[in-house]
C-alpha cells in the first residue's frame, strides 16, 4: 500500500469516531473550480467528508448543541481539526453565496448521480445522505478509484419520486421551493416534517438507510427556517 493511501486510510480514522464519513476524492483539474487553501497554495486533491447511516446522528446528538447553525459548526470543527493533522485546509457546502460546487465535486468522487430530484443518488444509500464539507490538499493523494457505473435512476420505471410530492414540488429539473415550504407550514405537511420528505422516502434504492426521525426532523426545520441544507 502506498503512503498516499495511508494518508487517506488515517482520514477516515480521524473522522470515524465523529460518525462521519472519508467519502472519496479527486485530483482537481480546472473545471472543479476548487478553491486555494488559506495560505495560497492552489488544492491539487480533495476529499469529501460526509453522512450516511446513524453514525453521524449518534455522535452530533451526544454533544447537544445549543448554538445557531448546529451541524454546520460541529462539522467544521472536525474538519479543521484534521486538516490542522494532515497541512489540508476546509471548504464548507454551506459557505456562500457563491457556494463551492459540491455536487459536482462529489459526482468526481464517487459513484454518485443526479436523480430527477436534483439530489444525488448512491447506489447503496439511495437519496439518504450528505455532505459535511471537504478536505482541501496542496498535494496529489491516492484516492480509492471508483469504477464507471451508471445510475440506478435510468432503470427505474415508475420514478415513484416524482410522483410522491403531496403537492408536486418536484417536477422534472425544477423543484418548487415555495410549494413545497408552504406545505411544511401547514397542518398536512407535519407528517414531512417529522418523518422526512415523501419524495425520497419514495425512492426504492437505500430505504433501510433512513436516518431516523430525529435527524430528519431536524434538517427539515433548518431547511424551512433558514431555507439552508
Ligand atoms: C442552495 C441549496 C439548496 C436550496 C436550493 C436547491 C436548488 N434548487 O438548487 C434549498 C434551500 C431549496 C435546498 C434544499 C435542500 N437541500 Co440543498 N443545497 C443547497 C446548496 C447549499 C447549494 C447548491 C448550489 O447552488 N450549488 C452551486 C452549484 C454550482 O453546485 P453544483 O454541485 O454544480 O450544483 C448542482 C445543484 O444545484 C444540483 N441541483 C439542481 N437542482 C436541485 C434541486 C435540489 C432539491 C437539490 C438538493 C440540488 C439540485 O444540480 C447542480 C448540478 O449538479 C448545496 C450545497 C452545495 N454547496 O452544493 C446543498 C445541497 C445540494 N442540498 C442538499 C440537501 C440534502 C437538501 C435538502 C434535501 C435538505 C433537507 N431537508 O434534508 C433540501 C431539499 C428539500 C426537501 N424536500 O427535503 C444536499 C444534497 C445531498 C445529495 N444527496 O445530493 C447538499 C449537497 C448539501 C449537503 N450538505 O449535502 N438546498
Amino acid at each position: 500500500m502506498s503512503i498516499a493511501s495511508e494518508l487517506y486510510d488515517a482520514i477516515s480514522h480521524d473522522l470515524r469516531e465523529s460518525g462521519l464519513l472519508a467519502r472519496g476524492g479527486f485530483s482537481t483539474r480546472e473545471s472543479d473550480q476548487a478553491p486555494d487553501l488559506r495560505d495560497g497554495r492552489a488544492a491539487r486533491t480533495v476529499i469529501m467528508v460526509g453522512n450516511a447511516g446513524p453514525s453521524m446522528w449518534q455522535a452530533f446528538s451526544r454533544k447537544q448543541p445549543t448554538d445557531p447553525d448546529p451541524l454546520d459548526r460541529w462539522s467544521h470543527a472536525i474538519l479543521e481539526r484534521v486538516a490542522a493533522q494532515h497541512d489540508a485546509d476546509v471548504a464548507m457546502p454551506s459557505d456562500g453565496p457563491p457556494f463551492a460546487p459540491f455536487q459536482r465535486w462529489a459526482m468526481r468522487a464517487e459513484p454518485v448521480f443526479p436523480s430527477p430530484l436534483g439530489l444525488l443518488i448512491h447506489p447503496t444509500w439511495g437519496l439518504w445522505h450528505g455532505y459535511r464539507g471537504a478536505l482541501l490538499f496542496p498535494m496529489v493523494i491516492e484516492v480509492p478509484r471508483h469504477e464507471a457505473t451508471e445510475s440506478l435512476c435510468d432503470h427505474c420505471e415508475n420514478q415513484p419520486c416524482l410522483s410522491a410530492c403531496p403537492v408536486d414540488a418536484f417536477q422534472r429539473n425544477d423543484y418548487r421551493v415555495d410549494a413545497c415550504v408552504a406545505h411544511l407550514e401547514t397542518p398536512e405537511g407535519q407528517i414531512c416534517m417529522t418523518s422526512g420528505c415523501r419524495a425520497r422516502h419514495a425512492c426504492p434504492v437505500g430505504q433501510s438507510a433512513f436516518p431516523g426521525a430525529d435527524q430528519a426532523g431536524f434538517h427539515m426545520r433548518a431547511f424551512v427556517s433558514g431555507r439552508s441544507s
